[in-house]
């Protein structure tokens, strides 16, 4: 059970994440409806200030409240109640992170951060943007203290054992975090908010970008990896099988830490000011990052064969069918992890130097990235949170409600499948990301788009749909549904018994090499951008 003061502190993360997704979600609607010519929007708005506003309110905000009120009830179902002063830490940071939500919100909606959610150089925000980013982040560090802290705690009372996977995975994600901010800390801090508020009256872009994209990267992995941490722990128990390996789902998310920050440049590859060799560098660590999430597939797998031979089940693919496909649990997380087979092989596309020049900066990469952190990871937190709300109320999930469950899970399937492909193709027509006008003022080119806009705005419909559907059924399963225990389903490993190598829990030899491959990769390149710069460069406002 996760204690009741954990639970509160995990819900109110939840029920401030929905909040986000509602709005965020509707505003991705009015996105597609503008770029296919079906609507102007009201109220004054403009297309890139509600842009901004789905950007940050989904892949910063939801994902960030999501995650800790996900890791705050595992850390407490596995590693015992937060101490108190723990939890208090983790309630600053909420309030830290609510409070530099409204305020960015805010400024976006008094149109003074039309800046989308990467706030690129030049565009200017008013000085507040860049303080509530910051306050977000710094809320991410008092909640990150709380869980290591935790783990710290754990380890100290019990000394020679092996911690709880689900506190070492939720770590090692908070070890990536912690790393990965430092470069957009240092952004912020030391070039926005003095820029913005008028001190330095120009800003050094290509340095300002790097150290985003230092950021921007490992970011993805910090929404990522608490979806395999349900892939590797939960879903094993959900199928009634095992955990292939425990030390190989560990190495895996150590991996991460070493390969996800070094890899930044595959986001500038089409940026003057970096020379080709470092961005080659980078090519060659980004295809390094593959390896923990084919680790990933592979133990997937293996878990799925496990449980179906249990069952019974023969034959080279017999076991397939003795997976769970009705339990939602289960069925969210595969949907997620099938969406990212085309998912991944997308971003190996985007890496590869040469195929980036024909996809970069088109609907490509918005297409990519809807069917990673939109379906394979979003997938994964619906599924979790059809179990989790209900364990933390204690309360049951009812057959019923998992059969709608279900049909919420398949109509986001389909709807993200209709706005993604139609994303990926037209982008290789050269449709343009983060543009309201495709119809190049009647341009031959463009001709071609029409029919794909139509197509992401009939799947942005389903897909607020299916938004509703979730939002309904939580606030029942929160409310309204029969008292009882739901599970917080925690598998067990194959080599549960066997001794850890003491190697993978030596957090000081991993955050060292990462730190040596951070240094290998960009100590050169960012000292060519400081010493010799591009012409430095005012704000501006284009909205
Ligand atoms: Fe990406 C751009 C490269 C993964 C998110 N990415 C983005 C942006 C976002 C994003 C938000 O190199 C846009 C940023 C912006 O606004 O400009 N991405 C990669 C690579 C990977 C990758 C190499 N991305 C992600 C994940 C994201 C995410 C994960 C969010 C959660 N991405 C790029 C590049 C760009 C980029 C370039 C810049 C493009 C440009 O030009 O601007 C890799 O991590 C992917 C590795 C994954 C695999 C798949 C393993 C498969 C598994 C499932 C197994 C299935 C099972 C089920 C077991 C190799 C684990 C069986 C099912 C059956 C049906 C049988
Ligand atoms: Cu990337």
């Amino acid at each position: 059970m996760v204690n009741r003061l954990d639970a509160r502190l995990s819900l109110y993360h939840f029920y401030a994440a929905f909040t986000a997704l509602l709005i965020g979600g509707l505003l991705g609607l009015l996105q597609t409806l503008v770029r296919s010519e079906s609507i102007t929007l009201p109220f004054k708005l403009n297309y890139y200030q509600i842009l901004t506003a789905h950007g940050v309110l989904l892949a910063l905000v939801f994902t960030t409240l999501f995650i800790f009120g996900f890791m705050y009830a595992g850390v407490s179902r596995t590693t015992g109640e937060l101490s108190s002063h723990r939890r208090k830490s983790a309630w600053i940071g909420f309030i830290l992170m609510t409070v530099g939500t409204v305020l960015g919100v805010v400024m976006i909606l008094m149109n003074k951060a039309t800046v989308l959610y990467t706030f690129y150089a030049p565009l200017q925000a008013s000085p507040l943007f860049y303080i509530a980013l910051a306050l977000l982040i710094v809320g991410t560090y008092f909640a990150s203290y709380a869980i290591i802290s935790q783990y710290n705690g754990w380890r100290k009372a019990n000394p020679g054992q092996k911690s709880p996977l689900f506190a070492f995975m939720a770590v090692a994600t908070l070890v990536l975090w912690i790393i990965a901010t430092l470069g957009v800390v240092a952004t912020v801090l030391f070039q926005f908010i003095p820029w913005s508020l008028g001190f330095q009256e120009e800003i050094n872009v290509t340095l300002s970008r790097t150290l985003f994209w230092y950021f921007g990267h490992p970011l993805v992995y910090f929404w990522l990896l608490p979806a395999y941490m349900a892939w590797y722990i939960v879903v094993p128990k959900v199928i009634g099988g095992k955990i292939f390996s425990d030390s190989l789902a560990r190495l895996s998310f150590l991996l991460f830490i070493l390969f996800s920050i070094p890899v930044g440049f595959h986001h500038q590859l089409t940026e003057p000011g970096i020379s080709e060799s470092w961005k080659f560098l980078q090519v060659i660590l980004t295809f390094a990052v593959i390896l923990p999430s084919l680790m990933t597939a592979f133990s997937m797998f293996a878990s799925f064969e496990i449980a179906g031979r249990e069952k019974g089940y023969k034959g080279i693919f017999g076991w397939f069918k003795g997976l769970p496909w009705s339990d939602v649990r289960f069925l969210s997380a595969f949907i997620g992890m099938a969406y990212f087979i085309p998912a991944g092989a997308g971003g190996i596309i985007n890496a590869s130097h040469q195929m980036n020049q024909v996809v970069h900066n088109t609907i490509w990469v918005t297409g990519h990235f809807h069917i990673t952190i939109g379906a394979t990871v979003i997938l994964t937190f619906f599924g979790i949170a059809y179990w989790l709300i209900p364990h933390l109320k204690g309360r049951v999930l009812t057959k019923r409600m998992n059969a709608l469950a279900n049909f919420q899970i398949i109509l986001w399937t389909i709807g993200m499948f209709i706005m993604s492909a139609a994303m990926h193709f037209s982008g290789l027509l050269g449709n343009p990301r983060r543009t309201q006008n495709t119809d190049y003022n009647g341009h031959e080119v463009a001709s071609q788009w029409g029919s794909y806009e139509t197509a992401m705005a009939v799947g942005g419909t389903l897909l607020l749909f299916s938004i509703f559907m979730f939002l309904v059924l939580i606030i029942r399963l929160a409310k309204t549904e029969p008292i009882g225990k739901e599970e917080f389903p925690i598998g067990t490993a194959l080599d549960e018994e066997e001794k850890l190598p003491k190697i993978l829990e030596n957090w000081k030899v991993w955050v060292g090499i990462a730190f040596v491959l951070i240094l290998v990769a960009y100590t050169i390149p960012v000292m060519d951008i400081i010493q010799d710069p591009a012409p430095g460069s005012p704000g501006y406002k284009f909205w």
